[in-house]
């Protein structure tokens, strides 16, 4: 039988994303817990580079990047449902909003729940800005997939829980149901849906993990 391993983190929404796709494939794995102030000898041997969770061990290959792990599940693991869609087009289309995910708005997001005064106003708009064409994109549909959660409703899963735990930390108003409707009901039937809500990380404990990191005492 394959030998598959996970390398993450229970807080981690990017390891999650890993467990999340292999749950939906019905892949059993071993999780292998990582503390990040004194990374693993096994991390840091499997992913070099950035020497970052997640990592995804598969018959002792490791594989690094949520979004390139993803990708190899659902190549891998044919049974159980398409993580990307089959269409080429369809495809390119969802690992063009994956990246815009990771690379436009949650810099953004994350930045404006960091800093303060100008810096933030400035942070705050732009991760609205992106949180306008995910909501726009998000119109008429259930998941970003379509009629089932695919790749890019794992990879928004930082939005549906994360998102929301550190915005309030940090005592800022972002995602509200006035400003982004289709967000929000994306965000609900997301977290109940019933590949996700069992897996989730219990809220206390994620708040509790993040609230050093990002609670304001200077508001
Ligand atoms: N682009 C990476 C991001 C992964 C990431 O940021 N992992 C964090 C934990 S959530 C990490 O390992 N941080 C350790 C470090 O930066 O040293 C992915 O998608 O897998």
């Amino acid at each position: 039988m394959a030998e598959v391993k996970v390398l993450g983190s229970w807080r981690s929404a990017f390891s999650l994303r890993v467990e999340w796709a292999l749950k939906l494939k019905g892949v059993e794995y071993e999780f292998i817990e990582e503390d990040m102030s004194n990374k693993s000898a096994l991390l840091v041997e499997s992913n070099p580079v950035h020497k970052k969770i997640p990592v995804l061990i598969h018959n002792g290959k490791p594989i690094a990047e949520s979004l390139v792990i993803l990708e190899y599940i659902d190549e891998t693991w044919e049974n159980g449902p398409l993580i990307l869609p089959k269409d080429p087009y369809d495809r390119a289309v969802a690992r063009f909003w994956a990246r815009f995910l990771d690379e436009k708005w949650l810099p953004a997001y994350l930045t404006a729940c960091l800093v303060s005064g100008e810096e933030q106003a400035k942070a705050k708009g732009e991760a609205e800005e992106s949180l306008r064409i995910l909501d726009n994109e998000l119109q008429g549909k259930k998941f970003f997939g379509g009629d089932f959660i695919g790749f890019v409703d794992i990879v928004g899963n930082i939005m549906a829980n994360w998102a929301v735990v550190i915005s309030e930390l940090a005592g800022l108003e972002i995602i509200t149901k006035e400003k982004f409707p289709n967000l929000c009901r994306w965000m609900d039937e997301y977290v109940h849906s019933s590949s996700v809500k069992e897996h989730l990380p219990d809220p206390e404990k994620l708040t509790e993990s993040l609230r050093s990191r990002f609670q304001r005492t200077n508001k």
